[in-house]
């Protein structure tokens, strides 16, 4: 399957069972129906789980997105990505490096957090698909966040890359995700905005 990548990028929800008060299954078939246009899997964290439970857990997620021609991505973690057959992959700066990445899978679509101007001098962007800028607003979810990148970082990548498809991240919710849009982000990727929502339908919609 071709994914059109400024599309998906839209409305983009990362989530691992540490994230979820309840069924992360449930919570992602919820998110599905609001109108999530991708799923990342990121088990990672406090309480997140590791080994066979890991790999369960996301072959589930896997089916669910299958199901639903959502694409699906992993965080981080490459020996997943035939494991879980995901359509993509989410790295870090100090993760597998996005050139080797790309040799190793031609078509799947890699994504790159890009936070600082050191960290965009020391990335190949004509490796990856789309880059994830932030965090935009201050987060609780992530315990080794980098400094607030404000929508600020966002408006400079635009200036210096008019095509690059970009995600907007952290602290990200339905007040002020139309600010990360209006920087020139194609999209917000969230985690608790949606994983905490009582009405994740509702939630997304507003988004
Ligand atoms: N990456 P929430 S911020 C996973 O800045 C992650 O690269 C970030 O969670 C980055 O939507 C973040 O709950 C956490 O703020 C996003």
């Amino acid at each position: 399957m071709s994914w059109n990548v400024n599309q998906l990028l839209r409305k983009y929800l990362i989530m691992g069972s540490q994230n979820c008060p309840r069924d992360p299954e449930d919570i992602l078939l919820e998110a599905i129906e609001g109108g999530i246009t991708a799923f990342q899997f990121r088990e990672k964290g406090d309480g997140a789980l590791t080994g066979e439970q890991k790999i369960k857990l996301g072959l589930k997620l896997r089916q669910i997105c299958r199901e639903h021609s959502i694409p699906f991505f992993i965080n981080d973690d490459s020996e997943l990505i035939e494991e879980l057959d995901a359509d993509g992959i989410h790295v870090g700066q100090d993760d597998i490096p996005a050139d080797l990445l790309r040799r190793q899978y031609p078509d799947k679509i890699i994504g790159l957090s890009v936070s600082s101007d050191a960290e965009l001098e020391q990335s190949d962007l004509s490796a990856v698909d789309y880059v994830g800028a932030g965090p935009v607003f201050f987060t609780w979810t992530k315990d080794d966040v980098k400094p607030v990148v404000g929508v600020e970082w966002i408006e400079k990548l635009r200036a210096r890359y008019p095509d690059l498809p970009i995600v907007g991240i952290g602290g990200i919710n339905s007040d002020n995700a139309r600010e990360v849009i209006e920087a020139g982000a194609q999209g917000v990727a969230v985690i608790s905005a949606v994983t905490n929502s009582t009405a994740i339908k509702e939630t997304i919609k507003d988004l």
